[in-house]
C-alpha cells in the first residue's frame, strides 16, 4: 500500500468514476501473478502451455480488431497543433479529456481496477522514472510485470510525495451482472484512443488491450512522454537498442542503434558474432534513455525489464538468444498453439504440427493461404533470461555510449556503413532515416518511408524541435570529443537482380568492427560527399570470401541516386516549414554542395 496522498486520491477518483467493482494494488509478487494467470486460464482467456515444453508460460489470442499499435488512433495533445507537429495526430487537450472522460464513466463496471506502480529503469537510478498505471486488464498486469520493475518496491520508493507519470488505461468493455465476458474484451476500433498529454505528463488510453496501446510503460511513457521530458530536462529518450561489444583483445564498448520497427533491432542486440574472438552482450532491444554522466560521457539505461518481440520469423537460426530468452516464464500472444501445448509460428524453423490452432482459434489449414500466427504476434520474455544479457544491464548509472547507429532497409543508394563528420552531421543523418516499405506489407505507398531517428510514431512533440534538441545536446556536451560517434548502416543493399549483397545477421560484426575501431581512430576512412566510408580492405571478409567482390557496390556512393535522395529529403523537410533548425538546413545545403563538386 501507499502513504502517497496524491496517488491514493487519484486512484480513488478514477475507481469511482469508472465504477470499478474493486480495486487491487499490485504488489508484484509471484503469488499475485500466479493468481491472475490462474483466473485468466479458468475464464478461458489464456491457456497454460505444456510445462515440460515451455515451463510457466501462457498463451493468449486477442480480438481481430486489437492486434497492433494503432497509429491513427494515437494522439499527442499539446496546447497547440504546431507543438505536436506534422509527425503527430493532434487533439486539443481539454476536448480529448472531455471525450475520454465520457468513455471512462462506468467503463470498469463488473471489473477490477488494478493499480500497477512501475519503474522504467533500475529502481532508484537517476536516469529512471516511475509511472503508475491503472487498468482493468489482468493480461496487462502480467505483461507489465515482465516488461517493467513493478509492485510494492516502487510504492516504497515513491514514498509520500515522489513523482510519477499517471497512466490511465481501460479496455473499454464494462460487464453487466450476468453478462458473459468476451475472451478478449476491448472497444471497437473507432473507440480506441491512445492519448498523451505531453505538457502535463499524462497518458489516457482507452479501448485496446494490446501491446504498446495498453502496456503504457513502453511506447507511451518511455518514448512519447519521455521524449518531451528529455527535451525539457536536457537528456535523450530514444527508440534504440543498446549492446556491449568486446573485441578479441578484451576491450569493450557500448553502442546504441535506432532502426525503424521491423528492421532487426532485436536481432542486432542479440547478435552472435561470425568472427572469432568477438563478443556481443545485450543491454536492451528497443529503448534507450541517456544522460550525461559526471565524466561528461553519455550514459544509457534500458528502461525496460523484458522483451516484447515479434515472434514470426524468429528462430534458432535468425536469433537463438531471443528463442532462449522465451524458453520459460513467458507470454505468447496471437501465435499458433500446437496440439502438445507449445507455440508455433511461421519461420520458427520446423514444420507446423498437424492440428495446430491458429491465432483466430481455428484448427489451421495451411491450404487456406492465411498465416497461422498474426504478422504482429508477440512474445513477452524477461530480459534476465537472455543468455547474453550484459553484466551491467541493470547498473543504475547506465553504460557509457561510444557510438550511435542509424539505419533502415534500403535496397539501393545508402552504403553498408558511413560515419558522420561530426555531431551535427550525425543529427542530420538521424533526421533522414528512411526504410523501404512494400505496399502489401502495411498498406502504404511502396517506396521509402522517412522515419527520422526511427521516432516518427514515438516523438511526443514537433519533430523539428526534436532535431533542435539533438543539436542542443551536442552543444551541451562539456567535452565534444567524448560525444558518441555517429554512423549510418544499411544491411539491406541489393544488386540489380534483387539479390542481397551483404549476408547480415552474425556477419554484421564485420561492420561493427570497423565502427569499433573508428571510435578509437585505429582505422582510417575515405571522406566522401555523404560522410566517412571504410576502405574496402578494412572490412574483414575472411570466411565470406564470396562476398568480398560485392564490397565495391556496397560502399559505392552514386551521385545521381544521392541527388534523387536529396529531393526526397527536401520533400520530407518541407513538412516542418520554418521550424526546421538552421543547423539542419545548413547540413543539408552542405551535402548538396559536396554532391555537386
Ligand atoms: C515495437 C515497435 O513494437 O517499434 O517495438 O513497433
Ligand atoms: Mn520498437
Amino acid at each position: 500500500m501507499t502513504k502517497h496522498k496524491k496517488l491514493s486520491e487519484w486512484v480513488r477518483e478514477w475507481a469511482e468514476w469508472c465504477q470499478a467493482s474493486q480495486v487491487h494494488w499490485c504488489d508484484g509478487s509471484s503469488e499475485e501473478n500466479q493468481r491472475l494467470l490462474d483466473e485468466m486460464t479458468a475464464s478461458g482467456m489464456g491457456v497454460r502451455l505444456n510445462e515440460s515444453k515451455r515451463p510457466n508460460s501462457y498463451y493468449f489470442q486477442s480480438d481481430p480488431s486489437d492486434v497492433a499499435r494503432v497509429e491513427d488512433r494515437t494522439f499527442i495533445c499539446t496546447p497547440t497543433k504546431e507543438d505536436a507537429g506534422p509527425n503527430n495526430n493532434w487533439a486539443d487537450p481539454a476536448e480529448m479529456k472531455e471525450t475520454l472522460r465520457g468513455f471512462y464513466r462506468g467503463c470498469m463496471q463488473g471489473r477490477t481496477l488494478y493499480v500497477i506502480p512501475f519503474s522504467m529503469g533500475p529502481l532508484g537510478s537517476n536516469i529512471a522514472h516511475i509511472g503508475v498505471q491503472l487498468t482493468d486488464s489482468p493480461y496487462v498486469v502480467v505483461n507489465m510485470r515482465i516488461m517493467t520493475r513493478m509492485g510494492q518496491a516502487v510504492l516504497d520508493l515513491l514514498g509520500e510525495d515522489g513523482e510519477f507519470v499517471p497512466c490511465m488505461h481501460s479496455i473499454g468493455s464494462p460487464l453487466q451482472p450476468g453478462q458473459k465476458d468476451a475472451r478478449w474484451p476491448c472497444a471497437p476500433i473507432e473507440k480506441k484512443y491512445i492519448s498523451h498529454f505531453s505538457e502535463t505528463r499524462e497518458i489516457w488510453s482507452y479501448g485496446s488491450g494490446y501491446g504498446g496501446n495498453a502496456l503504457l510503460g513502453k511506447k507511451c511513457l518511455a518514448l512519447r512522454i519521455a521524449s518531451y521530458m528529455a527535451k525539457e530536462q536536457g537528456w535523450l529518450a530514444e527508440h534504440m537498442l543498446i549492446m556491449g561489444i568486446t573485441n578479441p583483445e578484451g576491450k569493450k564498448k557500448y553502442i546504441a542503434a535506432a532502426f525503424p520497427s521491423a528492421c532487426g533491432k532485436t536481432n542486432l542486440a542479440m547478435l552472435i558474432p561470425a568472427m572469432p574472438g568477438w563478443k556481443v552482450e545485450t543491454v536492451g532491444d528497443d529503448i534507450a534513455w541517456m544522460k550525461f554522466g559526471p565524466d561528461g560521457r553519455l550514459y544509457a539505461i534500458n528502461p525496460e525489464a523484458g522483451f516484447f518481440g515479434v515472434a514470426p520469423f524468429t528462430s534458432m537460426e535468425t536469433n537463438p538468444n531471443a528463442m532462449l530468452s522465451m524458453k520459460e516464464n513467458s507470454i505468447f500472444t496471437n501465435v499458433g498453439l500446437t496440439p502438445d501445448g507449445d507455440v508455433w509460428w511461421e519461420g520458427i524453423g520446423h514444420d507446423m504440427p498437424a492440428g495446430t490452432i491458429n491465432w483466430k482459434n481455428q484448427v489451421h489449414d495451411p491450404a487456406s493461404g492465411q498465416p497461422c500466427s498474426h504478422a504482429n504476434a508477440r512474445f513477452t520474455a524477461p530480459a534476465r533470461q537472455c543468455p547474453v544479457i550484459d553484466v551491467d544491464w541493470e547498473n543504475p548509472a547506465g553504460v557509457p555510449i561510444s557510438a550511435m547507429l542509424f539505419g533502415g532497409r534500403r535496397p539501393s543508394t545508402v552504403p553498408l556503413v558511413h560515419q558522420a563528420f561530426d555531431w551535427n552531421h550525425g543529427v542530420f543523418l538521424g533526421s533522414i532515416v528512411g526504410s523501404e516499405v512494400t505496399a502489401a506489407a502495411i498498406g502504404l505507398k511502396a517506396g521509402v518511408r522517412r522515419d527520422p531517428f526511427a521516432m516518427l510514431p514515438f516523438c511526443g512533440y514537433n519533430m523539428a524541435d526534436y532535431f533542435g534538441h539533438w543539436i542542443r545536446i551536442g552543444e551541451a556536451a562539456r567535452d565534444k570529443s567524448q560525444l558518441p560517434k555517429i554512423f549510418y548502416v544499411n544491411w539491406f543493399r541489393k544488386d540489380e537482380n534483387g539479390k542481397w549483397l551483404w549476408p547480415g545477421y552474425g556477419d554484421n560484426i564485420r561492420v561493427l568492427e570497423w565502427i569499433f575501431n573508428r571510435c578509437d581512430e585505429t582505422v582510417g576512412a575515405d571522406s566522401k560527399a555523404i560522410g566517412l566510408l571504410p576502405k574496402k580492405e578494412d572490412i574483414n571478409t575472411t570466411g565470406i570470401e564470396s562476398v568480398a567482390p560485392n564490397l565495391d557496390q556496397l560502399l559505392d556512393v552514386n551521385k545521381e541516386l544521392w541527388l534523387a535522395e536529396c529531393e526526397s529529403i527536401a520533400e520530407n523537410y518541407a513538412k516542418f516549414g520554418d521550424r526546421l533548425p538552421a543547423e539542419i538546413k545548413a547540413q543539408f545545403e552542405a551535402l548538396k554542395k559536396r554532391l555537386a563538386e
